[in-house]
């Protein structure tokens, strides 16, 4: 890029440094306009979004439906709190119940709440239910996990820099390796009350487990009493193939956990799924938040899901994933030791001696396409599920030339 292309750039890049917290290292583009898989910056550049907003973006930049359900909405009534109804709530969680199959839901807004939720009706089921003694629930969490941000949370992580400087943490976890069922069955004490899991690694480097992790783990669970809870915040709604991750092992958790496209890159909508055995433990003042359940999220929210199905979307991630996932792998790279993942959650693991993931972003950057590394050695491609395949065809050509570079 030449000086005077950044010229804007550089302004808005200034501004950011100058207000914003340094919480991020984004790549240093600034973007203006989205519509469907692609993305346009200051400059006029045009960019394929192969991040998806970390797969919150399963439908694409504003899905016409999902824009049309907001702005609908927008004109009638956006926030009730919980302290009164709302036309929109109900009709939506139907839909949820309905599309996973649990009984009940609760809905917040981001996906840590949505995780917060989740841990605070096992821990009470497990007090009331299963009868733990209080204050001493357990819940078993594994490496490299990544459910979220609070301290709560993060107290879990067993990543130090997401830890770092946030102590005192909440105590009643215990972690154990990712995938490791033997692990998992040592681990439960009569004071486990859950199994919180995500299906796929994520953010620990798109982690496939081990063919019949899940369906072990859930068998353990079953067997000791303990409730097997999935977070499906980044793997659900389609991302990896099937509705939900765990379907790949036909695992059905006790607790689901979804959010991120869930609110259709509109608005933030996120929720934690039941039956009633769990659900119920919540009594009226227990749990809840401001927005949680808001006629404008419930609204986008039910578009949002209704896009992922009426379009197919988690058939369109298995059957392109599958395809681009081979031809990743065909690329005769001397830079690439593995490319793994499912569906359209694709990791491409860059070697050691070739350096970090990083530059591989930016000079994927420098030929437009957005790609975010992920624990310094991953490049994450993560697509909207209804990007279309010349637009793949058209990323690997410089995909290709990046990687034989
Ligand atoms: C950041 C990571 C991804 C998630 C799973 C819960 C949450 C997330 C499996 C919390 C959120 C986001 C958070 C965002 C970047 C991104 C991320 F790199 F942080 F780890 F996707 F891998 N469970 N993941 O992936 O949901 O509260 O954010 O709505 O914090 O940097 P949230």
């Amino acid at each position: 890029m030449t000086t005077q292309t950044m010229g804007r750039t550089q302004q808005f890049l200034e501004e950011v440094e100058r207000y914003s917290a340094h919480n991020y290292h984004p790549l240093p583009v600034v973007l203006v306009r989205g519509e469907g898989s692609w993305v346009w910056d200051v400059e006029g550049r045009r960019y394929l979004d192969c991040l998806s907003a970390y797969s919150a973006l399963n439908q694409g930049h504003r899905h016409p439906r999902i824009v049309h359900a907001a702005r609908d909405q927008l004109d009638r009534l956006t926030l009730t709190s919980r302290a009164f109804h709302n036309d929109r709530m109900g009709p939506f969680l139907r839909l949820l119940c309905e599309t996973t199959g649990f009984e009940k839901a609760l809905p917040m807004n981001t996906g840590a709440e949505a995780v917060e939720t989740a841990i605070k009706m096992v821990r009470k089921w497990g007090y009331q239910v299963k009868g733990v003694p209080d204050g001493k629930a357990e819940i078993i969490v594994c490496e490299n996990n990544f459910h979220g941000r609070t301290t709560t949370i993060v107290g879990f992580s067993s990543e130090a820099q997401y830890r770092e400087g946030f102590g005192p943490f909440t105590p009643g976890f215990v972690l154990i390796p990712y995938g490791d069922a033997e692990a998992l069955e040592a681990a439960i004490t009569e004071h486990t009350v859950g199994f919180l899991v995500e299906p796929l690694q994520g953010e620990g480097g798109v982690v496939v487990p081990p063919e019949g992790f899940l369906q072990r783990a859930r068998e353990i669970c079953t067997h000791h009493g303990v409730a097997f809870m999935a977070d499906e915040i980044q793997t659900g709604l389609g991302r990896t193939g099937r509705m939900f991750c765990c379907d790949w092992e036909d695992v059905r958790p006790d607790v689901l956990i979804v959010g991120k496209a869930l609110g259709g890159g509109v608005y933030p909508v996120s929720a934690a799924l039941a039956d009633a055995e769990y659900m119920d433990v919540f009594r009226p003042g227990d749990h809840g938040s401001t927005f949680g359940g808001n006629p404008l999220g419930a609204a986008v929210g039910e578009a949002s899901l209704q896009v992922i199905l009426d379009e197919g979307l988690a058939e369109r991630s298995a059957e392109l994933g599958a395809w681009f996932m081979d031809r990743l792998r065909a690329i005769d790279s001397p830079h690439v030791e593995e490319v793994r993942g499912r569906g359209l959650m694709i990791g491409v693991v860059v070697k050691e001696s070739s350096g970090t993931a990083r530059p591989f972003c930016e000079a994927l950057q420098e030929r437009g396409i957005l790609a975010k590394e992920t624990h310094h050695q991953v490049i994450r491609f993560a697509p909207p599920l209804n990007i279309a395949r010349e637009d793949l065809e058209w990323a690997l050509e410089h995909i290709e030339a990046v990687l034989t570079a």
